[in-house]
């Protein structure tokens, strides 16, 4: 009867059969979320404007915030649900996961998680200064699969990271990834 299942319910069953720490929490593994929050950007940093007289371009603090929930609705695939405002309508913001665990800076943002496996998500529309994304990652090839159970390709712990419309890269906004 189980064999049809999908993945996420087998290892439900795992954990309430084998597993006591399982059974106290046995929604912990259907979810994972990131609260996306602005970054500070500085567009121009490389050099100051001629004549300026300015140290360097001046910090922008960023508008952007929302949430990306990552769900497992029952076919084993994850389905990743964006939701963002303060975006500019019209705009399509790239958007990753990232490898770093904290979006402090950059570097610790670090760049896209196991190239390709953080790519290939459809940008953010922005519409009436919202945007939403709703996103199922297939698990067909080993290479891009997501999963928030497994530590070969566990989504919780790394970044969201929103990109620049008009300048990939440059990031706007960032979460990380928590159960
Ligand atoms: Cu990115």
């Amino acid at each position: 009867m189980f064999v049809n299942r999908p993945i996420a319910t087998g290892i439900s069953i795992a954990c309430g059969l084998l597993f006591a720490a399982c059974e106290s929490n046995p929604q912990a593994d259907e979810s994972a979320t990131a609260r996306i929050d602005p970054l500070v950007t500085t567009p121009g940093a490389v050099a100051p404007a001629a004549g300026s007289g300015a140290a360097g371009a001046p910090a922008t603090a960023g508008s952007i915030s929302g949430s990306a929930t990552f769900t497992i609705p029952g076919s084993g695939n994850i389905r990743m649900l964006v939701s963002i405002t303060g975006c500019t309508t019209g705009k399509q913001y790239p958007i990753h996961i990232h490898e770093g665990g904290s979006c402090e800076n950059a570097m610790t943002q670090g760049g896209h998680w196991d190239i390709p496996r953080g790519e290939a998500i459809p940008n953010v529309s922005c519409v009436n200064g919202v945007g939403t994304l709703t996103y199922t990652r297939t698990n067909a090839d080993a290479k891009t699969a997501w999963s928030i159970h497994n530590p070969a390709n566990n989504l919780v712990g790394h970044t969201v990271v929103l990109h620049d419309p008009d300048d990939g890269t440059v990031r706007v906004a960032c979460g990380v990834i928590t159960r």
